[in-house]
């Protein structure tokens, strides 16, 4: 048997896939036996309860007036430095090449040890930071010299040699959700609380409203569904666009029509009383919100962009659309929510697929035989 590891998790802790995506993958680890630091700049927000061997080291940046930019990424190089030292980790993983991976091989020189770094693309670093000449050195650096590196879609490997040219090889390791949680739950008194008719269909929209997310896009294609079908929307998130939505909303006279969430957690409560998500980015290295609302029964609409199609099994699932094309997305929707028995199917299928492909077991095991890979390797 495989020893138990001590591993440290880096992550941007913020709402957001990745810090979601590291953090549920440290509470699963610590489940199995490892035991996990996170270190980072404020408690990964997923961290609800109490784990023995669940420890957080925060890392603090002092302002000095010679600086005129705090050095954010020394002390998270000196902090897991520390780390790695003082707990003898066995590896450390961190989620993001910049500037994780970057400030991962600083710290493992500073401390002398010979631990293993695994970094974890996860699309903006590489989609939209790829694209800046200032910075491709160092994501190419970060990810030549980490001893693995994982990528959540296939799509995103894809992009990542188009734009950064790594001499690397770099496996594909989906996202996961944990079906615990993720699982049609009774909420239907929530339908009740937000004034949504028996007979209205609801249809959810969960991103954190920045223009890659396209949520212009969803509110004209929910105008033209809610033309043919009685429909409420649900917007839940919140970020820049935020103004131009609610202005476009008011000019399309949807106000009574779209409900304005906000952040939330629990979001399988809101899934649970949803018929259909629409994800319509023009940029989406995986797309963690439609596996979440597949796992709980909600066929997904996409654009046929990143590694959307690698969730939305197309035709079986839910559809995978031409991004910015309005007229097939809500033509599709439209025909899903009239068929009772086509959206049952899907709704069902879209929970086996969850399952099969994306469960916690499955893609954590991937990650702990890749760890032991590499240690192994020496
Ligand atoms: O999508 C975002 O804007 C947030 C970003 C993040 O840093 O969490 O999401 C990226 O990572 C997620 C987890 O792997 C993926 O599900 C998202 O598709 C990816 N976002 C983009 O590629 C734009």
């Amino acid at each position: 048997m495989n020893k138990k590891l001590k591993i440290g998790i880096t992550c941007y802790p913020t709402v957001g896939g990745s810090g979601v995506v590291a953090t549920e993958l440290g509470k699963m680890l610590a489940e199995k036996g490892h035991e996990i630091h996170f270190i980072s700049s404020s408690l990964p927000f997923r961290l609800k309860r109490m784990y023995h061997n669940i420890f957080y080291h925060q890392v603090d940046v002092n302002q000095y007036s010679v600086f005129q930019y705090a050095p954010y990424d020394i002390a998270l190089a000196s902090k897991m430095a520390e780390v790695i030292k003082r707990e003898d980790l066995d590896l450390v993983h961190v989620h993001y090449a910049i500037p994780h991976a970057v400030c991962a091989i600083l710290a493992k020189q500073m401390s002398g040890k010979d631990i293993k770094i695994v970094t974890t693309l996860h699309g903006t670093d590489i989609t939209v930071l790829g694209y800046d000449p200032s910075l491709t050195d160092a994501i190419r650096f970060g990810i030549e010299k980490s001893d693995g590196v994982t990528a959540v879609s296939n799509a995103l490997i894809s992009q990542t040699y188009d734009l950064i040219k790594p001499d690397k090889p770099i496996k594909a390791v989906y996202n996961f959700i944990d079906e615990r949680v993720y699982q049609k739950t009774d909420s239907d008194y929530l339908k009740e609380e937000y004034g949504i008719r028996p007979e209205e269909k609801v249809i959810i929209h969960v991103s954190n409203f920045r223009s890659v997310k396209r949520v212009p896009d969803v509110i004209k294609a929910f105008a033209k569904i809610a033309k043919e079908i009685p429909a409420k929307l649900l917007l839940v998130g919140d970020g820049p666009e935020m103004t131009v939505i609610c202005q476009l909303v008011n000019d399309l006279k949807l106000k009574s029509n779209v409900l304005f969430l906000g952040k939330q957690d629990n979001l399988e409560e809101l899934y649970s009383i949803s018929d259909l998500m629409l994800l319509l980015s023009e940029k989406e290295s995986f797309g963690l919100v439609a596996l979440e609302a597949m796992a709980c029964g909600v066929p997904c609409i996409g654009t046929n962009v990143g590694g959307i199609p690698e969730v939305i099994d197309d035709g079986e699932t839910g559809y995978v659309c031409g991004l910015g094309d309005i007229d097939e997305v809500s033509q599709k929707a439209i025909n899903l929510l009239k068929d009772s028995n086509l959206h049952r199917k899907f709704s069902a299928q879209s929970i086996s697929l969850a399952k099969e492909v994306f469960s916690a077991e499955r893609i954590v095991s991937q990650y702990e035989e890749f760890y032991y890979e590499l240690l192994k390797n020496g």
